[in-house]
């Protein structure tokens, strides 16, 4: 029998699209840790524990179906369960329904294991994040969400495609809310050591319109396929992968900027014990201007769930 890793991580609501993607890329990915799936439908968290275990047998990692209880002991814990949007819906929408499963489901974990990061996905992803935060009883600083990664990602990869450098060369961030007010962090990128703005393939682009591309792409999927999770399932793996191995990568991740007074999606380092750092990014007028819209968006929805 294959020896069972140390390091516990949690999905839950792995029984869906997105939690079900995160535990597979966290197999094939290689990361040497249990992966527990737990859900509502105890069906579908047997059916997906069960595939994705048939994927490990030459990986490191393993993968079963636990408890709640179970769960709350992981050294990570991943929550995708909720309610997801429907074709052109707002992920603003979905804050009441999500609201009643975050708060069952922090209750359900206790007693959390004092040291455990918690790692929403769930959208809409920063208050969940604030949400989770205040009903979990963890520290700030080990309660994440994904934030702004995947849409960076995507933004590295429209860049690349653009100006013929690999997108791990691009270092870029869309800032602020995973949703309708994120916006590009075009001041602070850079490329090579070089502004961004100032490669040549990028002279006279109409910026604006690479940002609406990058907004609009998860609308896009889910009116094609119904809903996205390839993409955030690989994002999450890699962050539950720095937390386990304490690399102190940064990501532009979900967490509270104590100088705006909110959870927000902003570049931080992250490692064993959670947020490591945040960094204090210069914007421009412009880009003020727009986080000063996505600040007041989300404390608007928080204030509501204080
Ligand atoms: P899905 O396929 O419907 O899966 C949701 C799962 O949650 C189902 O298996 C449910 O049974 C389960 N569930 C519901 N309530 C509970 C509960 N109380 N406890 C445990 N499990 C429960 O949805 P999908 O996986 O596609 O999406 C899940 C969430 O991820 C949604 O909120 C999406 O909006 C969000 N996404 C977030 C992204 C990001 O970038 N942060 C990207 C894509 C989707």
């Amino acid at each position: 029998m294959a020896s069972i890793p140390k390091q516990k991580v949690a999905v839950i609501g792995g029984g869906g699209n997105v939690g079900a993607s995160i535990a597979f890329a966290l197999i094939a990915k290689g990361v040497p840790a249990e992966v527990l799936i737990v859900d509502l439908s105890d069906k579908a968290a047997l059916g997906q524990a069960l595939d994705i275990s048939d994927a490990s047998f030459t990986m490191p990692g393993t993968c079963r179906q636990a408890s709640f209880k179970e769960a709350g002991q992981a050294d990570v814990i991943i929550v995708t369960a909720g309610a997801r949007q429907k074709p052109d819906e707002p992920r603003s929408n979905l804050i009441d329904r999500n609201y009643t499963i975050i708060k069952s489901i922090m209750d359900g974990l206790q007693p959390i294991k004092s040291t455990a990061k918690i790692l929403l996905v769930s959208n809409p992803v920063d208050v969940l994040t604030h949400i989770a935060q205040t009903t979990s009883g963890l520290p700030r600083e080990q309660v994440i969400g994904s934030g702004t990664y995947l849409d960076s990602g995507r933004l590295r990869n429209t860049l690349s495609d653009i100006t013929g450098v690999s997108p791990t060369s691009i270092h870029a961030y869309m800032l602020g809310e995973h949703g309708d007010n994120q916006f590009t962090g075009w001041s602070s990128a850079r490329i090579g050591g070089l502004p961004l703005l100032d490669h040549p393939k990028l002279l006279g682009l109409d910026l604006d319109s690479i940002n609406q591309k990058i907004a609009r792409k998860a609308y896009e999927i889910i009116e094609a396929k119904g809903s996205t999770y390839y993409g955030i399932g690989m994002c999450a793996a890699i962050i539950a992968e720095a937390l386990l191995n304490n690399t102190s990568q940064v990501f532009p991740l979900t967490h509270y900027v104590a100088n705006l007074g909110c959870y927000m999606s902003w570049p931080a380092a992250i490692g064993s014990s959670g947020v490591e750092q945040s960094f204090d990014v210069k914007l421009d007028s412009t880009e003020t201007k727009k986080l000063d819209i996505a600040v007041k968006a989300i404390k608007e929805a928080c204030a509501k769930y204080t």
